[in-house]
This record gives C-alpha cells, structure tokens and sequence, in this order.
C-alpha cells in the first residue's frame, strides 16, 4: 500500500522536479493529484507512464489525501496549506511562510530529521530554502566534530531560483548581446543579469542585508544550531540552473582538512570531488539533476585559529526544493504514517 499524494504548483519549475523525483525515487503512490491556479487549467502533466489533468486548487477537496507538496508560493500557501492541513492531508510547503514558525519543523532529513515529529501541531512541515538547504548538508558534519562557532559564506546563484520568467530573461538578454538590433530591459532583475552579476536576492532588510542572506542565517540556526554565527552575501550569476556557495568556516576544536574531506565523504547527501589539479573540482552545470550536494576546494584557512574553506554546488530546484520535499515525505512516510 502506497500514499495518496498531492503536488501543488505542478506546472511550475519546482513542482515539475517534484513529479520527476516522485518517480525517480520510486516514491509509493498509490494515487497522485496535479493542482495549479486556474490559469493553468487544461494544461497536462506526466507521471510515469500517466498523463494527468492540471485541477483547480480552488475547488479541491483535500480530505482523504496524505500528503500535499506545495510549489505554489507563500500567497497562495497563506490560503491552502491551512485548508489541506485541517482536511488531515500533511503540507510539505516550499514557500518561506512557515519556516521560521516554531510549531513548524523546518526539515534537511540529513541534518535533523528526528524533528520530524514536530509536524503535529499545525500539520505543516516546511522545506528551506535553497540555498540553505545545501549548505546545512555540508556543516552538519562537520559541526557534530567539530563544532561550528562561525559561518562566512557567499553565493554564486543561479536565476531558475526566481522561476521560468527569469530563466527567460537570462536567454534573451544574452541572444540580444549578439543583436545589436533588439534590447531586452531587465524586468525580473533590476540590473541585465546576461555577462553580470548581482549583489541582490530577495529584498533589502533594515540592517542593509537581503531577505536572502537573512534567510541563510535564521535558517541554519534552526536547522543545525542556534548557537552558529553566520553571515552572508547572497549574489546572481548569469547561470540557468546550479547554484554554487564560497563557505569558510571557523570551527571550536581543530579540524584537519583531510578528516574534513573523510567526514565529509562518508556524510550522507554528499559527493566530495576535491583533486588539486586543473578541473578537479565541481561547476554548477556538472551538478544538474543530479541529487548529490557536491564539495570541493577543501582547505584550512590559516587565518583563524580553526578555520576551513570549501566550495558547494548543488541543483537549486533538486536538493534546494523539489528533492529536499520529496525527501521529507519519504522521511514522514518511515516515521510516521508507515504506509509504503
Ligand atoms: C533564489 N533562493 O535563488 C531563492 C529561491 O525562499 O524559497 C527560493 C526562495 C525561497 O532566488
């Protein structure tokens, strides 16, 4: 026996990566459910060797489903994942409307899955952002080692982490360079992301940072340690999909870099590809599709008392949502619902 599954925001580039891991991974589904906004209707999706319609979040009845993957936005969330979750139907949510709710787990199932039983209170479990997400997969190691007393890490981030819109704007901003003729205004960026970069994700906060780097550190927090420090510089590169993260480390107790790299090896969700040599290490456009976070350029930093270097590529819309999601469900199925 399998699950009664829902994938909201089916159309989307996350939800889309869900019903692929979905089936990847050999998920149990017993029955599956394809959501979106209206707007999307008629439009059809596959799954396995299935095509299914797109139906209409505003009329569907939740009830009897076990869990609803939501890609679908923190406005739309803010409306559906109260009314799944009193329906009995269990949100993995992909929006940051939860996340930083203290009766709602925030999950990497690598780093605290035990957390897990947390769902109860509201029925909501919230999946990180992607950025985030992995990077905790890379500290939680090495933290439980060595301790981590400080984070500094900046992003190299691709622009599928704003959606197609943006994905679209990269391509035809770069096609217009060899154009001279046609000219493509940045509209999803403030600034032409084709041949740039963009110190800029997500809005301005107060203190100067950006909601993003704002996220890095609240995030790592709950998830690893609140006691982490960690700061961040969230930038976007002229890349479709891949984000990549400069992460220096400073850590209580003495960390030997070659133990790091043995840790970080037999560490789950990790594929270390550090040989000091030309090439010998990963590009976010080698990290596509696969579901491997994957680290390399491991190096003391001689700087600091216990300080580490390592570089972190993962797929945004893998690991980063729609691999991440699949994963808590397959961790809440184990736990705690036991069906499959
Ligand atoms: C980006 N990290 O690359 C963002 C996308 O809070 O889930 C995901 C935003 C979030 O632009």
């Amino acid at each position: 026996m399998g699950y009664r599954i829902v994938v909201a925001g089916a159309t989307g580039n996350v939800g889309r990566e869900m019903l692929n891991i979905l089936e990847e991974r050999h998920f149990p589904v017993d029955e599956l459910a394809v959501l979106a906004s209206r707007r999307s209707q008629g439009t059809e999706v596959t799954f396995a060797d299935k095509t299914l319609k797109i139906q209409d979040i505003e009329q569907f009845d939740f009830s009897g489903w076990d869990m609803a993957l939501f890609a679908i936005g923190s406005d739309a969330t803010k409306k559906f994942a109260p009314i799944a979750a009193a329906a009995g139907c269990v949100v993995i949510d992909n929006s940051s409307l939860y996340r930083y709710d203290p009766d709602v787990p925030l999950i990497v199932p690598e780093c605290n899955a035990d957390a897990i039983h947390g769902y109860a209170k509201k029925n909501i479990i919230a999946n990180p952002n992607c950025s985030t997400a992995q990077m905790v997969v890379a500290l939680k190691p090495l933290h439980d080692r060595a301790k981590i007393k400080r984070v500094v890490v900046s992003t190299y981030q691709s622009v599928s982490g704003s959606g197609k819109d943006a994905m679209d704007e990269l391509w035809d901003q770069t096609k217009a360079v060899y154009n001279p003729t046609s000219d493509v205004p940045p509209k999803v960026y403030t600034k032409e992301i084709a041949f740039n970069v963009i110190p800029h994700i997500d809005v301005f906060m107060e203190d100067g940072s950006t909601k993003e780097e704002w996220k890095m550190v609240a995030e790592t927090k709950k998830i690893v340690d609140t006691n982490i420090k960690v700061t961040a510089t969230c930038v976007r590169v002229p890349v479709f999909v891949g984000h990549s993260e400069s992460i220096n480390i400073e850590f209580e107790d003495f960390l030997d870099e070659d133990e790091a790299r043995d840790i970080l090896r037999e560490s789950p969700g990790i594929m270390v590809i550090d040989k000091r040599e030309d090439g010998g290490y990963v590009t976010p456009k080698e990290c596509v599709g696969d579901f491997a976070t994957f680290i390399s350029r491991i190096r003391q930093d001689s700087t600091v008392e216990n300080g580490l270097n390592l570089w972190c590529v993962s797929d945004n819309l893998r690991k980063g949502a729609a691999l991440n999601a699949v994963q808590i469900a397959e961790t809440l199925g184990r736990e705690v619902l036991k069906k499959g």
